[in-house]
């Protein structure tokens, strides 16, 4: 696995489109730039919560936008603010358990000082095999409570 300081940064040669294919345990930096990105994940194992990739300037008011491939676009999108565990790991199933978040929902929550992004696969509770984690940074407004899907997902 790699550690935060192997992080690699990825040069942009396609603006428009950042697609990982399932490579779980690859950590990527990943920045879009100006204008709209789309950030797009083949599945919701290609970024698990022991290796999350981070994206350095996510700006939904850009038109920066995830795109999970072939499956839909996550039913909801909540919102539960800081948790305060040791791990990444117990924040998460940490913030799953606030939410009771459903199953195919969507979850922004924040460890230390960095926030993060969760979809759920088709089993409600959380799994470090299972469900996407990522590390977002930059304009990512995260009032608690509900929020609009499509202002994160296409
Ligand atoms: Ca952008
Ligand atoms: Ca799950």
């Amino acid at each position: 696995m790699l550690t935060k300081k192997e992080k690699r940064d990825i040069p942009i040669f396609l603006h428009f489109c950042l697609c990982k294919i399932n490579i779980p345990n690859l950590e990527l930096l990943l920045t879009g730039g100006t204008g709209s990105d789309r950030f797009v994940y083949s599945n919701l194992k290609a970024s698990l919560v022991d290796a999350p990739d981070a994206i350095t300037d996510f700006d939904s008011s850009q038109g920066d936008r995830f795109q999970l491939r072939s499956l839909a676009i996550p039913t909801e999108l909540i919102s539960v603010g800081l948790q305060r565990d040791n791990t990444l790991i117990e924040a998460s199933a940490s913030a799953y358990t606030h939410s009771s978040l459903r199953a195919d929902a969507a979850l922004l929550f924040s460890w230390g000082s960095k926030t993060y992004l969760s979809v759920n696969d088709k089993n409600p509770g959380f799994s470090p095999s299972q469900d996407l984690i990522l590390e977002i940074a930059g304009s990512v407004g995260t009032p608690i409570g509900a929020l609009n899907v499509n202002d994160y997902f296409a």
